[in-house]
């Protein structure tokens, strides 16, 4: 299914993805940018964190910070939703997805165990402006199910 998506999402962005900019006319608009109205963003901030069944994924820090076009590497820290402890030497996956036009990163992100529950991912790209849909996935320990969380960020142009 993910393959089918990526291969309309080329024929979709071989278009110009240029949205307009208008220049103020619309009032309220913080940067007048494709991310200012879009009602699904989250805005981001230091420490902003999902939960899933059994674990809580928090963004510990990002560079650039809030995240931007083009690559971005992000420190997380993955814990016991219950005990609140570090869980480390989970196998983690970070993907990101583009909803609107039905594709991936053409980047997949690097993730290292730093121990103790704290993961850096790197190479998080975002190839071009919009609503980009980024999944951490933790499988805690081999043969139990992965876990998801997905954070939602609003890349501008
Ligand atoms: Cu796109």
């Amino acid at each position: 299914m993910r393959a089918v998506l990526a291969f309309v999402s080329l024929v979709g962005c071989s278009s110009p993805t240029t949205v307009p900019v208008d220049a103020g006319s619309e009032a309220g608009a913080d940067s007048g940018s494709a991310c200012s109205r879009d009602t699904r963003k989250e805005v981001y901030v230091a420490g902003i964190e999902k939960k899933a069944t059994t674990l809580t994924v928090k963004i510990v820090s990002a560079t650039p910070a809030p995240p931007a076009k083009e690559t971005n590497g992000w420190t997380i820290e993955i814990t016991d939703a219950a005990s609140k402890a570090g869980i480390a030497a989970a196998q983690v996956m970070v993907t990101a997805y583009m909803p609107d036009h039905g594709h991936a990163s053409s980047h997949t992100p690097v993730v290292t165990d730093k121990g103790a529950g704290k993961y850096e991912v790197n190479d998080v790209y975002y190839m071009m402006p919009g609503l980009w849909q980024t999944t951490i996935s933790v499988v805690r320990q081999t043969g139990v199910a992965a876990e998801d969380v997905v954070f939602n960020f609003c890349v501008d142009g």
